[in-house]
């Protein structure tokens, strides 16, 4: 007996298992030939009726076969031809990619955007309830592209209630932010357990020597993208689905790094916080206007008009 199965499935995709039967040496008596399949995948017929074949013979059988993504990658598929008191089996691999362990969000939504204008509140301009409240002294700055800068005193930072971000194969993160200083790392964006070596989350912070690092995708990248103090600087960083990071700075591409392409898993719910990381440590002291992530990688050409995408 024979299997023959393409080398690669995807995940609800039918494709074609043949098998070949074939009778060298003896006769094969009838019997009932079926696939033994992962779990979750389906095989149309069930079973097939094969009638004897006598030596010599051969014969071929086909099977709609509908994958599923596993945890894993490959995926074993067995055939058994069985009579009354007898078996014969093969069996084959299928590589199918690993499904998102959540869903992704639609390509290019806003997944937050917040403009701080005054108050300890910040509403969520995306439409998405990631409203965010201001911890710490809610103090503003007429300064920054809008006229109204928060001030982040080394107190003070953003969070969400708890939230889930979803699994997001890309992304971009931009915030309008002045950096008043250089010691020791300080967070932008935080969505990650302190610590992690990004399996779990994403955050983006700047350095001691204020270079942009990226922590996400299953790895941790410092850039040589290095962000120039005492003035407002548009900052954004993008990371493609196969894993390319850019940092964008005043619209102009100041570094590029590479982390897998696994994607950034936001599928927990946890708060979404700039300015701190998850202990309410590390915090940034500058100030910081209007802010955004997106589940869309913005082109070099968008990366100029992101407010405008996120705020209309
Ligand atoms: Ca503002």
């Amino acid at each position: 007996m024979a299997l023959s199965v393409p080398e690669q499935g995807t995940d609800g995709t039918p494709f074609t298992c043949e098998v070949a039967v074939t009778a060298a040496g003896r006769t094969v008596p009838a019997g009932t030939l079926s696939l033994d399949l992962p779990g979750g995948w389906t095989a149309a017929p069930a079973a097939r009726e094969v009638p004897p074949l006598h030596d010599g013979g051969s014969r071929s059988f086909s099977f709609e076969v509908t994958p599923r993504a596993g945890e894993g990658p490959e995926h074993r598929i067995g055939a058994v031809l069985a009579g009354e008191d007898w078996r014969g089996s093969a069996i084959a691999l299928v590589t199918v990619e690993p499904g998102p362990p959540c869903p992704v969000p639609e390509d290019g939504l806003t997944l937050v955007a917040w403009d701080p204008r005054s108050g300890d509140a910040v509403a969520d301009s995306a439409g998405q309830g990631r409203d965010a409240t201001v911890q710490g002294n809610p103090a503003y700055e007429a300064a920054g592209p809008t006229g109204s800068a928060l001030r982040l005193d080394g107190q003070t930072y953003l969070r969400t209630a708890p939230t889930t971000l979803g699994f997001l194969r890309v992304a971009t993160f931009a915030a309008e932010v002045r950096v008043d200083s250089a010691s020791g790392h300080r967070r932008l964006f935080d969505w990650q357990p302190s610590g992690d070596d990004g399996s779990d989350g994403v955050l983006i912070d700047l350095t001691p020597a204020n270079a942009v690092r990226f922590i996400g995708s299953g790895t941790n990248v410092t850039t040589s993208a290095v962000v120039p103090t005492g003035r407002f600087v548009d900052l954004v960083v993008t990371m493609s689905d196969g894993g390319r990071v850019t940092v964008y700075l005043d619209g102009q591409q100041a570094a590029t790094a590479q982390v897998p392409s696994t994607g950034i898993n936001g599928c927990a719910t946890r708060e979404l916080r700039f300015g701190a990381d998850q202990n309410g440590g590390q915090r940034f002291v500058g100030a910081v206007d209007r802010m955004a992530v997106f589940a869309g990688l913005l082109s070099p050409e968008e990366i100029g008009d992101w407010q405008n995408r996120a705020f209309g």
